[in-house]
């Protein structure tokens, strides 16, 4: 199996990226952004909930990503590999994540980190949201939020792949086919 984190802040690019990197490796994309979308358009207690941390630029709790993933995994044991966009996002569910692969006898590989800077991000957001609908993209200061809340909490999950080498940062600035160039060159 082939077992990818693509990691980063909101709007560096992961959605846009995991598109060409499933179509290349035929993996299967486990988004918890996108799962949690669909819990919430499809209006259960869960997508409820999340929904209310979402609107404020929050994360929403551990256990409901790792159990949403737990799920996933289940369900797919026979793929080729996983593409993990927007999960781990604390160090609890890196935790977790790796507890899971290990129980299947598999591991991480390799996260990428795209790196893009704040001013690159509220302007891509601010940008996605005049077509997305989404009310996370709606505003500046929910979105400069949303870039704390990674800060805060998130970034210590690259520091956590990197003490165990597997951690590839790749400029996330640039041509969209360039920096997927530079992400297929990191998976090896
Ligand atoms: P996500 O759905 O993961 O949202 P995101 O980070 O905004 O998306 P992404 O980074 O994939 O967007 P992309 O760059 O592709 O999370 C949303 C919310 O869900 C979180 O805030 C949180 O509340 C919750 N959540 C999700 N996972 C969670 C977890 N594990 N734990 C707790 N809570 C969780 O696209 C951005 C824009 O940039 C697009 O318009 C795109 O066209 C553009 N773009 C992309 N690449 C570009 C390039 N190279 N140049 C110019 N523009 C580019």
């Amino acid at each position: 199996m082939l077992n990818l984190i693509l990691f980063g802040p909101p709007g560096a690019g992961k959605g846009t990226q995991s598109e060409k990197i499933i179509a290349q490796y035929q993996l299967i994309h486990l988004s918890t952004g996108d799962l949690l979308r669909s819990e919430i358009q499809q209006g259960t207690d869960l997508g409820l909930k999340a929904k209310t941390l979402m609107d404020q630029g929050l994360l929403v709790p551990d256990e409901v990503v790792i159990g949403m993933i737990e799920n996933k995994l289940k369900e797919n044991r026979q793929a080729a590999g996983f593409i993990f966009d927007g999960f781990p996002r604390t160090v609890k569910q890196a935790e977790a994540l790796d507890t899971l692969l290990t129980s299947y006898g598999e591991s991480i590989q390799v996260m990428i980190g795209l790196e893009v800077t704040d001013e690159e991000l509220l302007a891509r957001l601010l940008n996605r949201g005049k077509t997305s609908g989404r009310p996370d993209d709606q505003n500046e200061d929910l979105i400069r939020k949303r870039i704390q809340e990674y800060n805060s909490k998130t970034t210590p999950v690259a520091d956590y792949y990197r003490s165990q080498d597997k951690y590839v940062a790749v400029q996330g600035i640039g041509e969209i086919q360039e920096i997927f160039q530079a992400i297929t060159a990191a998976i090896g």
